[in-house]
């Protein structure tokens, strides 16, 4: 097995974080007394209280559920820079140099709190981390798959200035994902693809939805990218494809198991990805809710896969270098 110290070393880059998912027990309770945001009655009451939820969820909906009451704390342009800059101070401890992160404008705007107000909070966390640390980042806005596409598309109207000076660089889908499947977005990625042409494209699919899903994600919403995908494992042809094509899937173990889409790291199809040539990151998705950054997945994945030698785990860093969206210049940084 490799060293912690060498999976440190390694440049690593993250594709699949959610900032709001960054939102550790103890910021979530100093925003809302900060903000005087009363927590529902059923809330856990402390940070040990709210960590022994945070132990299992029962599924992605359960964890939703939490994850969308966190949010409810983050107010003023300051919140959401705070929340992002916690994130970067410790990810530059565990050898992080790329994030392409996401963020969930709809659960705030639906709050009234604008899309100018969290675009520049967390684009300033961003901006200091480049200026700090030299950690380059990207936004990614995603849209909520529970919100009517209809909504969606005025989301998506707002953050026009956004979209068309760069400040965000991709489009994302996330949130509960069987129940709302790719081609309801069609109308969506087609309009926000339509303002920029340099915006990427990505959306979960194949966490709790089909392998179908992927091939609906690629096919309908002409993503470049897909987050989680670990369903693809079961279509032989998607996973040619996604090899052919070089389609990054931004793999997140723990996410995975306390979710439970798994019941164990061990369980992922990370060798028949490997073995099959498709490429995949490794990610920590919402880390404050599943109990690990990424090094701290890096090293799981050491862990479960033991016999992976210092050449896998090059391939592996590497993949993840040349599907990030920065220029050649900066993959050239790491590779
Ligand atoms: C998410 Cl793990 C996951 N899946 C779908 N939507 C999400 N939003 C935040 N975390
Ligand atoms: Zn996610």
């Amino acid at each position: 097995m490799v060293s912690q110290e060498f999976l440190q070393e390694l440049p690593k880059c993250e594709h699949h974080l959610h900032l709001e998912g960054t939102l550790e027990p103890d910021l979530l309770f100093v925003l809302a007394k900060r903000n005087k945001i009363t927590l529902p009655d059923a809330f856990p009451k402390s940070i040990e209280e709210l960590n022994v939820k945070y132990e299992k969820f029962r599924d992605l909906q359960d964890f939703l559920d939490y994850y969308y009451i966190g949010t409810n704390v983050l107010i003023k342009e300051h919140d959401f820079f705070d929340l992002a800059w916690a994130y970067f101070v410790k990810v530059h401890k565990q050898g992080l140099v790329h994030a392409e992160v996401f963020y969930d404008p709809q659960s705030h705007t639906s709050r009234d709190i604008s899309i100018e107000t969290v675009t520049k909070g967390f684009q300033r966390a961003c901006d200091k981390a480049q200026a700090e640390f030299g950690i380059t980042s990207k936004l990614i806005m995603c849209l909520l798959r529970h919100i009517e596409p209809e909504e969606c598309l005025k989301t998506i109207e707002e953050a026009t200035p956004f979209i068309k000076d760069g400040t965000i660089s991709a489009l994302g889908l996330d949130s509960a994902e069987a129940p709302f499947p790719p081609n309801l977005f069609v109308e969506c990625y087609k309009k926000a693809a339509s303002l920029n042409q340099d915006l990427r494209l990505t959306a979960h699919a194949g966490e709790e939805g089909s392998a179908q899903f992927v091939s609906d994600a690629l096919d309908l919403l002409n993503v470049t990218r897909i987050d989680h995908g670990i369903n693809s494992q079961h279509d032989d042809e998607l996973l040619d494809r996604l090899a052919r094509d070089q389609i990054l899937l931004t793999v997140c173990p723990f996410s995975n198991v306390k979710l439970q889409v798994v019941k164990s790291v061990s369980e992922l199809p990370l060798q028949k990805f490997l073995d099959k040539n498709v490429p995949f990151s490794l990610n920590s998705d919402d880390p404050a809710y599943f109990g690990g950054y990424i090094l701290d997945n890096y090293i799981q994945v050491s862990k479960d896969f033991p016999h992976w030698d210092h050449e896998t785990w090059g391939r592996i860093a590497k993949n993840a270098i040349n599907g990030s969206w920065c220029d050649d210049k900066r993959k050239g940084d790491w590779l």
